[in-house]
């Protein structure tokens, strides 16, 4: 009896997606903040309608300098501030957070209780599992951006 013997090479083909969007989600500009990155970026809606939401994220630096941070940009959303959770005899109070910086070779997380963007006058596109765009900008001028996930008060509850 003879065996044959496949060898498929399958070739995959990777579908690139245009300028358009579309299903594959908004376009994201190009980062010019070298050695940063944005990791776990998302975009807690407000459990009432009107109210604001948060986003959350980790930026990571791998380059040589500090980088600090300016201001942050949500696509569709009306204002952003960048807020920290501050405790005051028991009571948790948000203010303006001055003077973030990522430390060279570092990271710095803004996560609930502590540092978060809290964004105003939000879209009524971004809807739970809708996606948009995060840039943060920095003193220096650069840029960085990814794309952020929008998600549900429960959603974010149940990670
Ligand atoms: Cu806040």
């Amino acid at each position: 009896m003879r065996v044959s013997l496949l060898a498929p090479m399958a070739a995959f083909t990777l579908a690139l997606a245009g300028c358009s969007g579309g299903d594959n989600g908004p376009e994201v500009p190009k980062s010019t903040a070298k050695g940063v990155t944005i990791q776990e970026a998302r975009l807690v809606l407000p459990l009432v309608s009107g109210n604001p939401g948060a986003v959350y994220f980790n930026l990571v630096n791998e380059g040589e300098a500090p980088q600090k941070l300016m201001s942050v940009d949500v696509t569709g959303v009306e204002m952003t501030m960048v807020h920290e959770t501050i405790d005051t005899g028991g009571v948790a109070k948000m203010q303006t957070a001055q003077n973030v910086v990522v430390p060279a070779q570092g990271s710095l997380a803004f996560e609930p209780g502590g540092k978060h963007v809290m964004v105003m006058g939000l879209s009524p596109d971004l809807k739970p599992n809708t996606r948009t765009v995060l840039t943060i900008n920095f003193d220096t001028g650069d840029k960085a951006s990814v794309e952020l996930p929008v998600i549900s008060q429960a959603a974010a509850a149940g990670k």
